[in-house]
Protein backbone atom coordinates (compact mmCIF):
# COMPACT_ATOMS: atom_id res chain seq x y z
CA UNK A 1 0.00 0.00 0.00
CA UNK A 2 1.40 2.86 -0.97
CA UNK A 3 0.61 6.37 0.27
CA UNK A 4 0.73 9.83 -1.55
CA UNK A 5 0.23 9.50 -4.67
CA UNK A 6 -1.07 12.20 -6.57
CA UNK A 7 -1.84 11.87 -10.39
CA UNK A 8 0.36 13.69 -12.27
CA UNK A 9 -1.02 16.12 -14.65
CA UNK A 10 0.85 18.11 -16.83
CA UNK A 11 -0.03 21.95 -15.81
CA UNK A 12 -2.84 21.19 -13.59
CA UNK A 13 -3.11 20.62 -10.07
CA UNK A 14 -5.67 18.18 -8.42
CA UNK A 15 -9.63 20.19 -8.36
CA UNK A 16 -9.77 20.92 -4.44
CA UNK A 17 -7.51 20.40 -1.38
CA UNK A 18 -10.42 18.74 0.44
CA UNK A 19 -11.19 15.96 -2.20
CA UNK A 20 -7.16 15.62 -3.10
CA UNK A 21 -7.71 14.64 0.82
CA UNK A 22 -10.04 11.78 0.95
CA UNK A 23 -9.28 9.98 -1.53
CA UNK A 24 -5.63 10.13 0.36
CA UNK A 25 -7.38 8.58 3.35
CA UNK A 26 -10.02 6.36 2.17
CA UNK A 27 -8.49 4.78 -0.42
CA UNK A 28 -8.39 1.46 0.30
CA UNK A 29 -5.51 -0.51 -1.69
CA UNK A 30 -4.25 0.44 -5.02
CA UNK A 31 -6.70 -0.80 -7.16
CA UNK A 32 -8.22 2.61 -8.29
CA UNK A 33 -5.34 4.93 -8.24
CA UNK A 34 -6.47 8.83 -8.23
CA UNK A 35 -10.07 7.87 -7.84
CA UNK A 36 -12.06 10.07 -5.26
CA UNK A 37 -14.10 8.19 -3.14
CA UNK A 38 -17.66 9.54 -2.11
CA UNK A 39 -18.44 6.75 -0.46
CA UNK A 40 -16.56 3.65 1.13
CA UNK A 41 -19.68 1.31 1.93
CA UNK A 42 -21.48 1.19 -0.37
CA UNK A 43 -18.54 1.72 -2.80
CA UNK A 44 -18.92 5.09 -4.29
CA UNK A 45 -15.63 6.61 -6.32
CA UNK A 46 -15.67 9.47 -8.97
CA UNK A 47 -13.17 9.34 -11.98
CA UNK A 48 -10.92 12.26 -11.60
CA UNK A 49 -11.47 14.25 -14.18
CA UNK A 50 -9.05 16.53 -14.44
CA UNK A 51 -6.56 13.34 -15.68
CA UNK A 52 -8.36 13.00 -18.63
CA UNK A 53 -6.55 12.48 -21.51
CA UNK A 54 -7.69 9.23 -23.45
CA UNK A 55 -10.88 8.46 -24.69
CA UNK A 56 -11.07 5.09 -23.40
CA UNK A 57 -11.51 5.41 -19.74
CA UNK A 58 -8.96 2.50 -18.21
CA UNK A 59 -10.92 0.20 -16.31
CA UNK A 60 -9.31 0.80 -12.78
CA UNK A 61 -10.28 4.27 -13.41
CA UNK A 62 -13.68 4.24 -14.66
CA UNK A 63 -16.05 5.72 -12.16
CA UNK A 64 -18.14 3.41 -9.42
CA UNK A 65 -21.64 3.90 -8.72
CA UNK A 66 -23.56 1.08 -6.28
CA UNK A 67 -26.35 1.18 -4.37
CA UNK A 68 -25.68 -1.82 -2.29
CA UNK A 69 -22.64 -3.86 -1.72
CA UNK A 70 -20.96 -5.23 -3.96
CA UNK A 71 -21.93 -8.97 -4.45
CA UNK A 72 -19.76 -11.74 -4.94
CA UNK A 73 -20.52 -13.85 -7.60
CA UNK A 74 -19.72 -17.22 -8.51
CA UNK A 75 -19.45 -17.34 -12.05
CA UNK A 76 -19.86 -21.51 -12.48
CA UNK A 77 -23.36 -20.83 -10.17
CA UNK A 78 -24.56 -17.78 -12.38
CA UNK A 79 -27.29 -18.16 -14.55
CA UNK A 80 -28.96 -15.40 -15.87
CA UNK A 81 -33.16 -15.96 -16.13
CA UNK A 82 -35.55 -14.53 -18.76
CA UNK A 83 -38.80 -14.58 -18.72
CA UNK A 84 -42.26 -13.01 -17.44
CA UNK A 85 -44.78 -12.44 -20.36
CA UNK A 86 -42.81 -14.37 -22.85
CA UNK A 87 -43.14 -18.31 -24.20
CA UNK A 88 -40.92 -19.96 -22.07
CA UNK A 89 -38.52 -19.43 -19.34
CA UNK A 90 -35.10 -19.54 -20.31
CA UNK A 91 -31.86 -19.85 -18.28
CA UNK A 92 -28.48 -18.88 -19.34
CA UNK A 93 -25.08 -19.39 -17.83
CA UNK A 94 -22.12 -17.60 -18.61
CA UNK A 95 -20.45 -19.77 -21.12
CA UNK A 96 -23.66 -20.36 -23.03
CA UNK A 97 -23.71 -16.58 -23.31
CA UNK A 98 -20.21 -15.73 -24.25
CA UNK A 99 -20.92 -18.43 -27.64
CA UNK A 100 -24.09 -16.31 -28.68
CA UNK A 101 -22.77 -13.70 -31.61
CA UNK A 102 -21.29 -10.94 -29.62
CA UNK A 103 -21.25 -7.38 -30.47
CA UNK A 104 -18.80 -4.21 -29.35
CA UNK A 105 -20.59 -0.77 -28.11
CA UNK A 106 -18.55 1.73 -27.17
CA UNK A 107 -20.59 4.01 -25.16
CA UNK A 108 -19.93 6.64 -22.23
CA UNK A 109 -21.94 6.00 -18.77
CA UNK A 110 -22.98 9.08 -16.83
CA UNK A 111 -24.49 8.95 -13.39
CA UNK A 112 -27.97 11.05 -13.58
CA UNK A 113 -26.29 12.90 -10.31
CA UNK A 114 -23.53 13.56 -11.39
CA UNK A 115 -22.49 17.08 -11.02
CA UNK A 116 -24.68 17.66 -8.56
CA UNK A 117 -22.20 19.26 -6.41
CA UNK A 118 -22.61 22.27 -8.59
CA UNK A 119 -26.33 22.83 -7.13
CA UNK A 120 -26.81 25.96 -4.98
CA UNK A 121 -27.98 25.18 -2.35
CA UNK A 122 -26.52 21.85 -1.42
CA UNK A 123 -28.42 19.29 -1.68
CA UNK A 124 -28.96 15.58 -0.71
CA UNK A 125 -27.21 12.63 -2.55
CA UNK A 126 -23.72 11.59 -3.26
CA UNK A 127 -22.16 14.96 -4.54
CA UNK A 128 -20.39 13.92 -7.07
CA UNK A 129 -18.04 16.75 -9.14
CA UNK A 130 -17.33 16.54 -12.58
CA UNK A 131 -16.32 12.28 -12.35
CA UNK A 132 -19.21 10.63 -12.16
CA UNK A 133 -19.01 9.75 -15.63
CA UNK A 134 -16.32 7.27 -17.60
CA UNK A 135 -16.22 5.68 -20.99
CA UNK A 136 -15.55 1.98 -21.90
CA UNK A 137 -15.60 -0.31 -25.33
CA UNK A 138 -18.59 -2.98 -23.88
CA UNK A 139 -18.52 -6.31 -25.46
CA UNK A 140 -21.79 -8.68 -25.21
CA UNK A 141 -24.89 -9.91 -26.71
CA UNK A 142 -28.07 -8.02 -27.93
CA UNK A 143 -30.54 -8.20 -25.49
CA UNK A 144 -32.85 -8.73 -28.49
CA UNK A 145 -31.31 -11.65 -28.73
CA UNK A 146 -32.12 -13.42 -25.88
CA UNK A 147 -35.69 -11.64 -25.70
CA UNK A 148 -36.57 -13.56 -29.03
CA UNK A 149 -34.73 -17.10 -27.43
CA UNK A 150 -37.54 -16.67 -24.59
CA UNK A 151 -40.53 -15.49 -27.15
CA UNK A 152 -41.97 -12.25 -25.86
CA UNK A 153 -45.76 -12.19 -26.22
CA UNK A 154 -48.17 -9.58 -27.28
CA UNK A 155 -48.53 -6.67 -24.75
CA UNK A 156 -45.60 -6.57 -22.78
CA UNK A 157 -44.41 -2.86 -22.37
CA UNK A 158 -41.74 -2.77 -20.37
CA UNK A 159 -38.45 -5.11 -19.96
CA UNK A 160 -37.32 -5.58 -16.64
CA UNK A 161 -33.45 -5.59 -15.32
CA UNK A 162 -32.93 -6.76 -12.22
CA UNK A 163 -29.48 -6.79 -9.98
CA UNK A 164 -27.86 -9.49 -7.67
CA UNK A 165 -27.61 -6.41 -4.98
CA UNK A 166 -30.01 -5.88 -2.67
CA UNK A 167 -30.15 -3.68 0.55
CA UNK A 168 -32.84 -2.02 2.53
CA UNK A 169 -32.92 2.00 2.18
CA UNK A 170 -33.02 2.98 5.99
CA UNK A 171 -33.95 6.70 5.09
CA UNK A 172 -37.25 8.11 4.19
CA UNK A 173 -38.79 6.81 1.78
CA UNK A 174 -37.57 3.95 3.05
CA UNK A 175 -37.84 0.50 0.70
CA UNK A 176 -40.40 -2.16 2.10
CA UNK A 177 -37.98 -4.56 3.28
CA UNK A 178 -34.68 -5.56 1.51
CA UNK A 179 -35.03 -4.76 -2.31
CA UNK A 180 -33.23 -5.66 -5.39
CA UNK A 181 -31.28 -3.86 -7.75
CA UNK A 182 -34.12 -3.16 -10.54
CA UNK A 183 -34.58 -1.13 -13.40
CA UNK A 184 -37.29 -1.01 -16.65
CA UNK A 185 -36.30 -0.28 -20.31
CA UNK A 186 -39.46 0.13 -22.95
CA UNK A 187 -40.01 -3.22 -25.09
CA UNK A 188 -39.20 -0.58 -28.08
CA UNK A 189 -35.74 0.04 -26.95
CA UNK A 190 -34.63 -3.30 -26.17
CA UNK A 191 -35.04 -4.49 -28.75
CA UNK A 192 -32.34 -1.73 -30.20
CA UNK A 193 -29.15 -3.30 -31.29
CA UNK A 194 -26.38 -1.41 -29.56
CA UNK A 195 -28.36 -2.82 -26.16
CA UNK A 196 -26.17 -5.23 -24.92
CA UNK A 197 -25.97 -7.58 -21.79
CA UNK A 198 -21.82 -6.81 -21.59
CA UNK A 199 -19.82 -9.45 -20.05
CA UNK A 200 -16.09 -7.72 -21.25
CA UNK A 201 -15.27 -3.76 -20.53
CA UNK A 202 -12.51 -2.90 -22.92
CA UNK A 203 -11.85 -6.24 -23.52
CA UNK A 204 -11.10 -7.80 -20.02
CA UNK A 205 -14.08 -9.69 -17.89
CA UNK A 206 -16.07 -7.51 -15.94
CA UNK A 207 -14.18 -6.82 -12.47
CA UNK A 208 -16.46 -7.08 -9.33
CA UNK A 209 -17.29 -3.50 -9.37
CA UNK A 210 -18.53 -2.75 -12.53
CA UNK A 211 -21.12 -6.26 -12.39
CA UNK A 212 -19.03 -9.11 -12.90
CA UNK A 213 -20.42 -11.43 -14.78
CA UNK A 214 -22.67 -9.40 -16.90
CA UNK A 215 -24.10 -6.42 -17.11
CA UNK A 216 -26.68 -4.26 -19.16
CA UNK A 217 -25.57 -1.36 -21.05
CA UNK A 218 -28.27 0.97 -22.29
CA UNK A 219 -26.19 3.44 -24.73
CA UNK A 220 -27.42 7.13 -23.95
CA UNK A 221 -29.28 6.87 -21.54
CA UNK A 222 -28.21 7.65 -17.76
CA UNK A 223 -26.25 4.76 -15.72
CA UNK A 224 -29.15 3.81 -13.70
CA UNK A 225 -30.53 1.66 -16.58
CA UNK A 226 -27.02 -0.18 -16.98
CA UNK A 227 -28.11 -2.42 -14.51
CA UNK A 228 -24.66 -4.56 -12.94
CA UNK A 229 -24.72 -7.82 -11.34
CA UNK A 230 -27.66 -8.97 -13.86
CA UNK A 231 -29.73 -11.84 -12.76
CA UNK A 232 -32.74 -11.79 -13.92
CA UNK A 233 -35.00 -9.89 -16.86
CA UNK A 234 -38.77 -10.15 -16.82
CA UNK A 235 -40.62 -9.10 -19.30
CA UNK A 236 -44.00 -6.97 -18.16
CA UNK A 237 -47.46 -6.35 -19.56
CA UNK A 238 -47.13 -2.69 -16.65
CA UNK A 239 -44.60 -0.10 -16.90
CA UNK A 240 -42.36 -1.17 -14.07
CA UNK A 241 -42.97 1.23 -11.20
CA UNK A 242 -39.81 0.39 -8.92
CA UNK A 243 -38.15 2.15 -6.47
CA UNK A 244 -35.31 3.74 -8.97
CA UNK A 245 -37.77 4.76 -11.35
CA UNK A 246 -40.19 6.34 -8.85
CA UNK A 247 -38.87 7.71 -5.93
CA UNK A 248 -34.68 7.46 -7.42
CA UNK A 249 -34.05 8.70 -10.73
CA UNK A 250 -36.87 10.26 -11.29
CA UNK A 251 -38.37 13.91 -12.50
CA UNK A 252 -41.03 16.05 -12.62
CA UNK A 253 -42.28 16.12 -16.06
CA UNK A 254 -45.04 18.60 -16.93
CA UNK A 255 -47.73 16.63 -19.00
CA UNK A 256 -50.68 18.78 -19.58
CA UNK A 257 -49.47 21.72 -17.53
CA UNK A 258 -49.22 19.23 -14.22
CA UNK A 259 -46.05 17.93 -12.71
CA UNK A 260 -45.73 14.23 -13.18
CA UNK A 261 -43.15 11.96 -11.75
CA UNK A 262 -41.48 10.39 -14.63
CA UNK A 263 -38.21 7.93 -14.69
CA UNK A 264 -34.90 9.56 -15.76
CA UNK A 265 -33.85 8.47 -19.20
CA UNK A 266 -31.46 9.41 -22.19
CA UNK A 267 -28.51 11.63 -21.10
CA UNK A 268 -28.72 15.18 -21.93
CA UNK A 269 -26.30 17.09 -23.91
CA UNK A 270 -23.17 17.90 -22.09
CA UNK A 271 -19.82 18.88 -21.52
CA UNK A 272 -16.71 19.29 -19.10
CA UNK A 273 -13.34 21.07 -18.66
CA UNK A 274 -11.05 18.89 -17.46
CA UNK A 275 -7.94 21.57 -17.91
CA UNK A 276 -7.99 24.08 -16.11
CA UNK A 277 -9.04 23.25 -13.05
CA UNK A 278 -10.69 25.65 -10.39
CA UNK A 279 -8.83 28.16 -9.33
CA UNK A 280 -5.71 26.92 -11.18
CA UNK A 281 -2.67 29.63 -11.92
CA UNK A 282 -2.25 30.06 -15.67
CA UNK A 283 0.80 32.61 -16.60
CA UNK A 284 -0.38 35.61 -18.61
CA UNK A 285 0.31 36.58 -21.79
CA UNK A 286 1.03 32.87 -23.31
CA UNK A 287 -1.49 30.32 -25.15
CA UNK A 288 -3.15 27.74 -22.85
CA UNK A 289 -4.42 24.69 -24.26
CA UNK A 290 -8.12 24.15 -22.30
CA UNK A 291 -9.32 20.87 -22.58
CA UNK A 292 -12.35 18.55 -22.10
CA UNK A 293 -15.42 16.45 -23.51
CA UNK A 294 -18.75 16.73 -24.13
CA UNK A 295 -21.68 14.54 -25.00
CA UNK A 296 -25.23 14.02 -25.68
CA UNK A 297 -27.11 10.30 -25.39
CA UNK A 298 -29.54 11.59 -28.09
CA UNK A 299 -27.19 12.15 -30.92
CA UNK A 300 -23.59 13.36 -31.96
CA UNK A 301 -22.25 16.79 -31.04
CA UNK A 302 -21.98 19.76 -33.84
CA UNK A 303 -20.38 21.24 -31.55
CA UNK A 304 -18.41 22.56 -28.27
CA UNK A 305 -17.45 26.38 -27.53
CA UNK A 306 -15.85 27.98 -25.17
CA UNK A 307 -16.22 31.19 -23.58
CA UNK A 308 -13.55 32.87 -21.47
CA UNK A 309 -15.40 36.26 -20.58
CA UNK A 310 -18.31 35.01 -18.06
CA UNK A 311 -20.05 33.92 -21.19
CA UNK A 312 -20.10 37.05 -23.22
CA UNK A 313 -18.76 35.63 -26.26
CA UNK A 314 -17.91 32.15 -27.54
CA UNK A 315 -15.39 30.85 -29.79
CA UNK A 316 -15.56 26.98 -31.64
CA UNK A 317 -13.43 24.29 -29.68
CA UNK A 318 -11.75 21.54 -31.80
CA UNK A 319 -13.58 17.78 -31.76
CA UNK A 320 -10.88 15.51 -31.57
CA UNK A 321 -11.29 12.37 -33.36
CA UNK A 322 -14.49 10.90 -35.19
CA UNK A 323 -18.22 11.31 -33.73
CA UNK A 324 -19.36 8.31 -31.94
CA UNK A 325 -22.71 6.98 -31.34
CA UNK A 326 -22.93 7.21 -27.38
CA UNK A 327 -19.48 8.18 -26.52
CA UNK A 328 -18.44 11.10 -25.12
CA UNK A 329 -15.85 13.24 -28.21
CA UNK A 330 -12.96 15.52 -26.16
CA UNK A 331 -12.17 18.72 -27.38
CA UNK A 332 -9.36 20.90 -27.09
CA UNK A 333 -8.90 24.95 -27.60
CA UNK A 334 -6.31 27.36 -28.22
CA UNK A 335 -6.92 30.27 -25.25
CA UNK A 336 -4.94 33.31 -26.19
CA UNK A 337 -4.03 34.28 -22.44
CA UNK A 338 -4.58 37.78 -21.96
CA UNK A 339 -1.67 39.85 -20.64
CA UNK A 340 -3.78 41.51 -18.01
CA UNK A 341 -4.57 39.44 -14.61
CA UNK A 342 -7.03 38.78 -12.61
CA UNK A 343 -10.11 36.51 -12.30
CA UNK A 344 -10.91 34.74 -15.47
CA UNK A 345 -13.94 32.12 -15.79
CA UNK A 346 -13.96 29.52 -17.93
CA UNK A 347 -17.06 27.83 -20.08
CA UNK A 348 -17.90 25.02 -21.85
CA UNK A 349 -20.65 24.75 -24.29
CA UNK A 350 -21.54 21.73 -26.32
CA UNK A 351 -24.54 21.17 -28.64
CA UNK A 352 -25.95 18.18 -30.27
CA UNK A 353 -26.77 17.41 -33.69
CA UNK A 354 -30.84 17.58 -32.63
CA UNK A 355 -30.23 21.09 -32.11
CA UNK A 356 -30.10 21.30 -28.22
CA UNK A 357 -27.83 23.11 -25.80
CA UNK A 358 -27.10 23.42 -22.27
CA UNK A 359 -28.29 26.03 -20.15
CA UNK A 360 -27.34 28.62 -18.39
CA UNK A 361 -29.08 27.17 -14.53
CA UNK A 362 -30.00 23.77 -13.55
CA UNK A 363 -33.86 23.56 -14.29
CA UNK A 364 -35.33 22.84 -10.43
CA UNK A 365 -38.24 19.73 -12.32
CA UNK A 366 -35.29 17.79 -12.42
CA UNK A 367 -35.03 17.39 -8.80
CA UNK A 368 -30.84 16.77 -8.25
CA UNK A 369 -30.62 14.42 -11.43
CA UNK A 370 -29.70 15.35 -14.94
CA UNK A 371 -27.01 18.53 -13.67
CA UNK A 372 -26.07 19.86 -17.27
CA UNK A 373 -25.87 23.41 -16.73
CA UNK A 374 -23.05 25.19 -18.08
CA UNK A 375 -20.59 25.01 -14.90
CA UNK A 376 -17.59 27.59 -14.88
CA UNK A 377 -13.79 27.42 -14.18
CA UNK A 378 -12.38 30.22 -12.41
CA UNK A 379 -8.59 30.46 -12.72
CA UNK A 380 -6.42 33.45 -11.39
CA UNK A 381 -4.38 34.67 -14.71
CA UNK A 382 -0.99 35.95 -12.68
N1 LIG B 1 -27.26 -3.89 -9.82
C1 LIG B 1 -26.95 -2.60 -9.84
N2 LIG B 1 -26.77 -2.01 -11.02
C2 LIG B 1 -26.46 -0.69 -11.09
C3 LIG B 1 -26.32 0.09 -9.92
C4 LIG B 1 -26.49 -0.58 -8.68
O1 LIG B 1 -26.36 0.02 -7.61
N3 LIG B 1 -26.80 -1.91 -8.68
N4 LIG B 1 -26.05 1.43 -10.04
C5 LIG B 1 -26.46 2.06 -11.30
C6 LIG B 1 -26.03 3.43 -11.45
S1 LIG B 1 -26.94 4.60 -10.62
C7 LIG B 1 -24.99 3.79 -12.28
S2 LIG B 1 -24.59 5.42 -12.54
C8 LIG B 1 -24.21 2.74 -13.01
C9 LIG B 1 -22.73 2.93 -12.73
O2 LIG B 1 -21.97 1.92 -13.34
P1 LIG B 1 -20.45 1.72 -12.91
O3 LIG B 1 -20.41 1.49 -11.43
O4 LIG B 1 -19.92 0.57 -13.70
O5 LIG B 1 -19.76 3.00 -13.26
O6 LIG B 1 -24.60 1.43 -12.62
C10 LIG B 1 -25.98 1.25 -12.49
N5 LIG B 1 -26.26 -0.14 -12.31
MO1 LIG C 1 -26.20 6.62 -11.23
Amino acid sequence: FVTGIIPVIAGATIPSWASAKESQQTREDNDFPGLITREKKPLNMEFPFPTLKNRITPNNQFFIRSHFNIPNIDAANWELEIGGNTNRVIKINLSELKKLPAKKVMATIECAGNGRANLAPKVKGLGWEQGGISNAEWTGVPLSVLLKKAGIKVGTVDIILEGNDEGMITEEPKSPGKIKFARSIPLNIAMQDHIIIAYEMNGKPLSAEHGFPARAIIPGWYGMASVKWLMKITASEKPFDGYWQTIEYAYWKRVEGLPTLTPVTTTLVKSEISRPVLFEAVPAGKPYQVRGAGWSGDSNLSKVEISTDKGNSWQPAKLIGPAIPFAWQLFEFEWVVPAKTGRYSLMARATDQNGKTQPMEHDLDRRTYMVNFISPIDVDVI
